[in-house]
């Protein structure tokens, strides 16, 4: 079996990605609910297929900018999960020795340049990144991820209008979950896709099925190709859907619950294993096990975490500038 040009072992580590994601993010809202997490967090539980088909696309040297719904990202782009865990909950042997939390992971080394609470913050930065690559010459694509809700924002256009015409190698992707916040983004946004707006900047808009893994990276593939190859930026728009809510603190009251049932039954997980179970590649038990994998991996990484020391206070102001 094949599909989208992708062997068999690909999709396997497709579906391994998203379950990963989806193993820590119900881990995360599990610890949530017990009191042990600072903050509040969000889910990007219903949207792994953008976060892994895209990140699939790119070459271990290539960047990623996330958002404030990030845990997904750092995962895809092959952050090691205890030290995910351990930032999550704050202890000194997370990726920002328990500083960032939640909303603020990053893995410079892997290639991850950080999380943002502010929302389209990461576009301009990806823009910046993207002359960095261009002035280095060294043939690496960064990835920005946004919202829908961050599609409204000035920094958007600034950002995407200037690495257009700068040429620079970046793939703008909007994972497209239906909501910022609870604003449908029918209500803020007369265009019927985002990826209308790329011809505003002269770039190829692509709009793909962000529930089914491997339309995503099929686009992602072709669109990170065309940068690396000196043509410039482009955007995807990735249609998919949040099934939680926005934050912790959100009572849903803008959406019907049989609008979220609809969605979740094109679950992108579901949609994988029974295809490759449809083709003989994995067995119901072989499928299983992928899944009991992914938990024990999240549950090693939160006893690794658990074992982690805190953050010790005498380093506070370690990493503060004024
Ligand atoms: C500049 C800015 N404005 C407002 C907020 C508050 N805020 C946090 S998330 C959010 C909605 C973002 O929606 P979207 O970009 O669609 O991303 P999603 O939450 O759907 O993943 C808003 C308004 C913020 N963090 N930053």
């Amino acid at each position: 079996m094949s599909a989208g040009g992708l062997p068999p072992d690909r999709l396997v580590a497709l579906l391994r990605t998203m379950l990963l994601i989806r193993a820590f993010e119900e881990l995360a809202d599990e610890l949530f609910a017990q009191g042990r997490v600072h903050g509040t967090m969000h889910l990007s539980v219903g949207q792994e297929a953008v976060a892994a088909g895209v990140c699939a696309a790119l070459q271990p040297g290539d960047y990623i900018l996330s958002t404030h719904r990030g845990h997904g990202h750092c995962l895809a782009k092959g952050a090691d999960v205890r030290r995910m865990m351990a930032e999550f909950l704050g202890k000194a042997t997370g990726y920002c020795r328990g500083r960032g939390g939640s909303m603020h992971i990053a893995d410079v080394a892997g290639g991850n340049l950080g999380a943002n609470g502010i929302v389209a913050g990461g576009l301009p930065i990806a823009t910046g990144v993207g002359l960095s690559i261009r002035l280095r010459r060294s043939g690496q694509v960064c990835v920005a991820f946004f919202g829908d809700g961050a599609a409204n924002e000035g920094a958007f256009h600034e950002a995407l209008n200037l690495a257009s015409i700068w040429e620079l190698p970046v793939l703008f992707v909007c994972e497209n979950n239906q909501y910022a916040m609870s604003m449908p983004v029918g209500r803020a946004m007369r265009v019927a896709r985002v990826s209308d707006r790329a011809a505003a900047y002269g770039m190829p808009g692509v709009t793909a099925d962000g529930m089914d893994v491997v339309a995503v990276y099929t686009v992602a593939t072709e669109l990170v190709a065309r940068a690396r190859q000196g043509g410039g930026p482009a955007l995807l728009e990735c249609v998919t859907y949040r099934y939680r809510g926005h934050s912790k603190s959100d009572r849903q009251r803008y959406r019907a619950r049989e609008e979220v049932e609809a969605w979740r039954a094109r679950d992108p997980i579901d949609r994988l294993r029974a295809r490759l179970l449809a083709a003989g590649v994995l067995s119901a038990a072989a499928a299983n096990q992928l899944a009991a994998e992914a938990r024990a991996a999240v549950a090693a990484a939160l006893a690794f975490a658990e074992a982690s020391p805190e953050p010790d206070p005498a380093t506070l102001l370690e990493g503060v500038y004024a």
